[in-house]
């Protein structure tokens, strides 16, 4: 069974709680990152528990690590059960995040490989490998990897082996949910849902990935 993840990357709290309360039927977890925190404030999460549902925090952390762990720690008296942080700012900065993780009881993502063209400069390859293993190393849930590249998320798999891969990229970004489904443990979905007539409707679609 792979997991559907909303990006909830909408501007505003009304669209937010609307769509929510429209899809939450057929979600697993609601992904809230920058767009919807600053417009709405971070207050928003709070408001989006009454759905009952995790509430991941998208806010690819990547700083030093006392930084880091001041971050994760809001974000976990925010009412967020996950965050996601980057790798790429070492292991040191990992752990810090891993650490007030397990503080607070919730789970934390890395990103390994992101999913756009853009990727392919830098965070792909064997760079992504890395940041893979490292995510293994300091005992975090698991990683971000593309689901615009099934072949890539394979080869991350054989480093995060039982660890969960959540991924992001189907629909607006080209990516197939037929094909990456059976390679992840979570499917990242935003704008084909919260941009369509019909949101609820686009989510039930992705029913056949939860069964
Ligand atoms: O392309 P969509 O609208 O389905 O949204 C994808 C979400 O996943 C969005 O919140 C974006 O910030 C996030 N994300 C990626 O798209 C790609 C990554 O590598 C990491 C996160």
């Amino acid at each position: 069974m792979t997991e559907l993840i909303l990006a909830l990357d909408v501007l505003t709290r009304e669209e937010a709680l609307e769509i929510a309360e429209e899809t939450y039927p057929y979600l697993d977890a609601i992904k809230l990152g920058y767009p919807l925190v600053l417009g709405a404030g971070l207050s928003v999460a709070r408001e989006l528990s009454q759905f009952d549902l995790p509430l991941i925090a998208d806010f690819k952390v990547a700083d030093i690590p006392n930084t880091n762990r001041l971050i994760a720690e809001h974000v976990f008296e925010s009412g967020f059960s996950a965050i996601i942080a980057h790798g790429f700012a070492g292991s040191d900065s990992l752990k810090a995040i891993v650490e007030a993780t397990e503080n607070a009881g919730g789970e934390c993502y890395v990103v390994a490989e992101m999913s756009h063209p853009g990727a392919l400069e830098f965070l792909s390859g064997e760079t992504a490998e890395k940041i893979a293993q490292m995510a293994v190393d300091c005992g975090t849930d698991g990683i971000i990897a593309p689901a615009t590249r099934p072949e890539r998320v394979k080869a991350l798999r054989s480093i995060i082996k039982d660890k969960k891969i959540l991924s992001p990229g189907v629909g607006a970004q080209g990516g197939d949910a037929r094909e990456i489904a059976p390679l992840i443990d979570g499917m990242i979905v935003g704008r084909s849902i919260y941009n369509s007539e019909n949101p609820a409707k686009e989510a039930e679609k992705f029913a056949f990935v939860r069964r």
